[in-house]
């Protein structure tokens, strides 16, 4: 996994992971972090970059393509205010895109949630909750669509399931699954 800024950087193609993981500010950062965990816990390979859409807009263009081009398989992207980086991305390309409606706002993050959740028909964005919950719930939603076509990760989801059911402590290290 990796860090990136927004600021232009050459990458080698076969080292995009998975899931691409673009947020609007580095202020986002922190409540993503629910989002990463879960992601590492169902040991699927992510990266997160923080890319504006509304003050970058050509940098995001590029990223998405060279994404999309490097068979980046999903993306999930986090905004504040007036988010509409989800919903760019979603325009930008064909592979599911998971938003999380950030709350930074003075409108608590009905602002963000109406931005996300409110596309028009034809560019899709699966919107989640508001916040921290929403982080961690795009990182189980990215597992559940990534394990249609993975048998092993659909056995660690169907593991997490099984001890959220009971009670358990979540065992979702892919270690212990494989
Ligand atoms: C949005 O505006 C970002 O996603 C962030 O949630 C919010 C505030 O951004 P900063 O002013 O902290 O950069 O675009």
């Amino acid at each position: 996994m990796s860090l990136r800024s927004g600021s232009a950087r050459s990458r080698i193609l076969s080292a995009m992971p998975t899931v691409a993981v673009v947020c609007g500010s580095r202020s986002d950062l922190a409540t993503l972090k629910g989002c990463f965990d879960v992601l590492d816990g169902y040991g699927i390979e992510w990266e997160a970059s923080v890319i504006s859409a509304h003050r970058q807009p050509e940098a995001l263009r590029a990223y998405v393509a060279e994404a999309d081009a490097a068979g980046v398989q999903l993306f999930i992207g986090a905004a504040g205010l007036a988010a509409h980086l989800p919903g760019v991305l979603a325009s930008l390309t064909a592979r599911p895109v998971i938003g999380i409606p950030l709350d930074g706002g003075s409108l608590g993050g009905a602002d963000a949630l109406y931005a996300v959740v409110q596309m028009p028909p034809g560019v899709p964005v699966a919107t989640v909750a508001i916040g921290s919950a929403g982080a961690k719930n795009a990182g189980h939603l990215a597992a559940r669509i990534l394990a249609l076509a993975d048998p092993a990760l659909a056995s660690r989801v169907e593991t997490f399931r099984a001890d959220q059911a009971s009670g358990a402590e979540p065992r979702i290290d892919p270690r212990a699954a494989s």
